[in-house]
């Protein structure tokens, strides 16, 4: 018996799971490539956003390299992209939901329609019985725009749910807040030719060697013989190829920051024009100033007087100086200040709207940028305000929902979904692409909430996952490469993924699985416009109309791939004068008059006017605090954690299915410590230690390195043990989990 939702959704399910699997292949888009054997896509790992040639044979992928004609990579490709296909066989791919059975434990495979069925059931009773804050979901930076988007409003607008939020906040929030508060909007103000354009790079908690290796490409592409300077405790594979390395105690970046900018002041290094007429607030940001003495400085940084000064020298006026932020900043208990002091420094000196300039973030995840313009966790699509009354009558009259759906706040951050979960007051969760179970700072409240939920729902790729072992329902999904939808890079470039093969079993791409559930819910005649993710991506650009990240100008998916992605903004009509060298070879000649004349890439701000209500962009500053877990006697180390490889990807759930990508990875927990710390607690590279923090401890393998500072420790993110030692703060206005700094100790093993 097959039930009525799903013939409401479209006739018999098997009917349905056939049609949303089966096309696929060569031009799945339609119109987007000619039948033959090679088509394009955009890379679904890192946020660099590398445009990649997929080589088809008969109907299946058989190889991919990167595109020579994409404007991002240039035909280059990191170990990951080259391999991404290699990960899509894994015999832990999901293959069709799977249920706990209640009395015994055992996960079973049960049907869709049983899935569909017992996720509607169990939510409409957790919400009939408790209200629409008794459910949350945690999502992702890895799905395109358009699923995100559509989990958003189903949650929300359909469901009737308040409570959302995804690993973004583990890794974007600081930047989206700290621009959103200085500029007005969230709006990363660079594009990747800035790389090639700076005179000065500034590298602060970024390790683009590892993390962004085709950014640094585009940086060693620089003919300018660029300084780089780059800002981290510890002497990075980064730092290494730097012509200044800043090597600062852990959590000192404020009070660095702030003598800087002192000194920049009393230089008279400051662009008095751009100041006066472009910001807000600079009077009291130079009294504020005065109390950064460099002794102060070099007391809490660690810094000799030379590195300091070579540091100043950087910002002397007559280059041009682009800083680059990454998770060194974001990840910290007083992250959004530490991303405004770099804001301040590029605003108070010039440096910003002009090639080779920027306080720029480096996004992480392949899609961060959607996730933060459309997942509906923190806001209402395209950057509005939950809050604002006149925003979400804008979303209701182009959604065409009724405005009485549409919630009042955004609900609560990760960190408050767990407590409220741990307390009993959230029933259920749903976590759909990504492993908090491994990715949580300090792990237990994760756990903590888990063992209180009545309803624990995982969709992922892999049934494998830590999160998904512990689900009650988990739901099978495409990954990369098995669906189609856009992603929105670091320099805000909106590329096109497609689907290149078949998912395998039963596997759904996320959108649909989304599709399924709205019509289970009864609540798909609220979303006519989400039938396929192109309609979908047509309703997020009528969201854009006139917001700052305006991409009216888009017009279809194959606009986007003819083009080699598209910066927004790319309103309508609006075509900046340059030189015609974004259209790909073979483009239609319709659509080279609709790029012709467009520079293909582009930086904001170049006018000096923000999105704040009077245009001025804000110089924001608060005292430096320090951490919140010092370290003492017992607990006398730093612990620093971060990426170890770049042939490793987070948990590892997609990149330790790959031969090739496991031989460029150490395969064992390596613990970076200083040799002197070694020495007095006698332990031998190679020995087994023990390190602990107040939460926990992890068994790890001694690697002494004088790249570490002494009284540090570098553990990398990719092994699940290592959250079970931080320790659980935050930034006070981005929530984001300080992951950089907790107080550890260690020993020997016998
Ligand atoms: N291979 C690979 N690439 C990735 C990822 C991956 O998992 N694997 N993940 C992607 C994602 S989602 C992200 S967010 C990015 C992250 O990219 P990055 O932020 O570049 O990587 P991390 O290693 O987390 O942190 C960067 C540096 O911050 C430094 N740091 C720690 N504490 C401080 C501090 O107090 N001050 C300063 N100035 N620096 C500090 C660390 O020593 C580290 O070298 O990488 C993306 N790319
Ligand atoms: N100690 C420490 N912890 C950290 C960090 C740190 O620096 N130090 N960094 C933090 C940061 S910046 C980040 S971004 C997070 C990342 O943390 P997570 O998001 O938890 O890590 P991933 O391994 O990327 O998990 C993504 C999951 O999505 C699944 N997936 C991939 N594609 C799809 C898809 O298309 N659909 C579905 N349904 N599933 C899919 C994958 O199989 C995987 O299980 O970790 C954070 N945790
Ligand atoms: S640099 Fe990032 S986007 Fe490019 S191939 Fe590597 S993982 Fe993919
Ligand atoms: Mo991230």
């Amino acid at each position: 018996m097959i039930p009525n939702f799903i013939r409401s959704f479209d006739g018999p399910l098997t009917r349905s799971l056939h049609r949303l699997q089966g096309n696929f292949g060569l031009g799945q888009v339609p119109g987007t490539t000619p039948p033959r054997a090679t088509t394009t896509s955009v890379c679904g790992y890192c946020s660099t956003g590398c445009g990649l040639n997929v080589h088809l044979g008969g109907r299946s992928p058989v190889e991919l390299t990167p595109d020579p004609s994409y404007p991002v990579n240039l035909g280059m490709a990191c170990p990951k992209g080259w391999e991404a296909l290699a990960v899509l066989d894994a015999p832990d791919r999901g293959t069709t939901p799977l249920l706990r059975d209640r009395l015994t434990g055992e996960r079973r495979p049960i049907s869709w329609e049983d899935a569909l069925a017992i996720m509607v059931s169990r939510l409409k009773g957790i919400r009939d019985l408790h209200g629409p804050e008794s459910a949350a979901f945690l999502s992702t930076g890895q799905i395109p725009t358009e699923e995100m988007f559509f989990l958003g409003a189903l949650w929300k607008l359909g469901f009737g749910f308040l409570h959302a939020d995804s690993n973004t906040r583990q890794c974007m929030a600081t930047a989206h807040v700290a621009y959103k508060q200085s500029f007005g909007f969230d709006a990363p103000p660079f594009s990747y030719d800035d790389f090639e354009e700076s005179d000065v790079l500034v590298f602060v908690g970024a390790n683009p060697c590892i993390a962004h290796p085709i950014l640094w490409e585009r940086v060693m592409m620089n003919v300018r013989s660029p300084k780089i300077v780059v800002v981290d405790p510890r002497r990075t594979e980064t730092a290494q190829a730097s012509s200044l390395h800043v090597p600062l105690a852990p959590k000192s970046d404020l009070v660095l920051w702030y003598t800087v900018l002192r000194k920049i002041v009393e230089r008279g290094w400051v662009d008095r024009e751009f100041v006066d007429s472009h910001t807000t607030g600079f009077q009291e940001l130079s009294v504020f100033l005065e109390e950064f003495d460099d002794a102060r400085c070099l007391q809490d940084t660690g810094l000799e007087a030379g590195q300091l000064e070579s540091l100043v020298e950087s910002f002397r006026p007559g280059r041009r100086v682009s800083i680059w932020w990454t998770m060194g900043v974001n990840q910290s208990h007083e992250a959004v200040r530490t991303a405004q002091a770099l804001i301040d420094i590029c605003l108070v000196t010039g440096n910003i709207g002009k090639p080779g300039t920027g306080p720029n973030s480096i996004t992480g995840q392949a899609n961060a940028m959607g996730s933060r313009l459309y997942s509906m966790t923190t806001s209402l699509p395209g950057g509005r305000d939950f809050a604002n009354p006149e925003h979400r009558a804008q979303v209701s009259r182009i959604m065409g929902i009724p405005e009485d759906r549409i919630p009042g706040t955004a609900g609560l951050a990760y960190d408050q979904i767990l407590d409220r979960a741990a307390e009993g007051g959230i029933k259920a969760l749903w976590v759909v692409a990504t492993n908090p179970e491994h990715t949580w700072i300090g792990q237990d409240a994760f756990v903590r909430a888990r063992e209180n939920l009545e309803f624990l729902v995982v969709q992922d790729m892999y049934h494998s996952t830590e999160t998904a072992l512990q689900a009650d329902l988990y739901l099978p999904a495409a990954g990369w490469g098995e669906k189609e939808g856009t992603q929105i890079n670091s320099e805000r470039r909106i590329g096109l993924t497609k689907k290149v093969r078949r998912p395998p079993g039963l596997a759904l791409p996320d959108f649909d699985i989304f599709r399924l559930l709205a019509a289970a819910w009864g609540c798909a005649d609220l979303f006519p416009r989400f039938a396929n993710p192109e309609s979908a991506f047509g309703l997020m650009r009528d969201l854009s109309r006139d917001r700052p990240h305006d991409f009216t100008g888009i017009r279809d998916y194959r606009h986007i791939d003819v083009a080699g992605g598209i910066q927004w903004p790319f309103p309508e009509g609006a075509r900046p004068a340059g030189p015609d060298h974004s259209v790909r070879p073979g483009a239609p000649e319709e659509l080279r008059n609709l790029l012709r004349g467009d520079e293909g890439h582009r930086r904001l701000f170049s006018d000096g006017r923000f999105f704040t209500p009077d245009g001025k962009a804000r110089l924001l500053f608060d005292p430096p605090r320090p951490p919140e877990e010092p370290t003492d006697a017992e607990f006398d180390l730093v612990l620093l954690t971060g990426r170890g490889s770049s042939a490793e990807w987070h948990t590892g759930t997609r990149t330790s299915k790959s031969a090739l990508l496991r031989t460029l990875a150490p395969g064992r927990l390596l613990a970076e410590i200083h040799p002197s710390d070694a020495r007095t607690r006698g332990i031998r590279p190679g020995d087994a230690i023990l390190v602990s923090s107040r939460r926990g401890s992890l068994r790890a393998e001694a690697m002494t390195s004088p790249n570490v500072r002494p009284g540090t420790i570098f553990l990398p993110m990719h092994h699940r043990e290592v959250n079970r030692l931080t320790f659980p703060s935050f930034d006070p206005y981005s929530r984001e989990p300080s992951y950089k700094h907790a107080a550890v100790r260690m020993e020997v093993l016998p």
